[in-house]
């Protein structure tokens, strides 16, 4: 079955944003497999935006994601991947369409509130640097035969 990596960025774990955002993943259907919060360091956070760093933003983003604690989390679910980036909305929020994580709840695209993998390979790659295979839960809950 198919993983992606999401991350609540600081702003959203400080604005208390954690409970509504893991409620619209669950209750689309897709399954909570990793869950940790993380204190960033700079290596972490330069090594995740690597396919940034010649970019103007990048030291203002690598400050950003170290300021607080994040919320990694892997996902799982058929067509995660791509159902996550439409959930979370594109990247600038004032853009964003209302009823998207970005839509509803930024104005600011260095404030996003949410992160999330955008194909296969960068998903594979930003789970392998943020969880180790012992945090990966595989699990089947019983509700899953209602959903597929
Ligand atoms: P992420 O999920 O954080 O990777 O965002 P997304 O994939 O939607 O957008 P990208 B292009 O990967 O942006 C990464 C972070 O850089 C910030 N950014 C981006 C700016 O601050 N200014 C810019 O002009 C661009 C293009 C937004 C993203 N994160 N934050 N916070
Ligand atoms: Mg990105």
């Amino acid at each position: 079955m198919e993983r992606t990596f999401l991350a609540v960025k600081p702003d959203g774990v400080q604005r208390g944003l954690v409970g509504n955002i893991i409620g619209r993943f669950e209750s689309k259907g897709f399954q909570l497999v990793g869950l940790k919060l993380v204190q960033v360091s700079r290596e972490l956070a330069e090594k995740h935006y690597g396919e940034h760093k010649e970019r103007p933003f990048f030291p203002g983003l690598v400050n950003f994601i170290t300021s607080a604690p994040v919320v990694a989390m892997v996902w799982e679910g058929k067509g995660v991947i791509a159902s996550a980036r439409k959930i979370i909305g594109v990247t600038n929020p004032l853009n964003a369409e209302n009823g998207t994580i970005r839509g509803d709840f930024g104005v600011d695209v260095g404030r996003n509130i949410i992160h999330g993998s955008d194909a296969p390979d960068t998903a594979e790659r930003e789970i392998a640097l943020w969880f180790t295979p012992a945090e990966l839960c595989n699990w089947q809950p019983s509700i899953s035969t209602w959903i597929y």
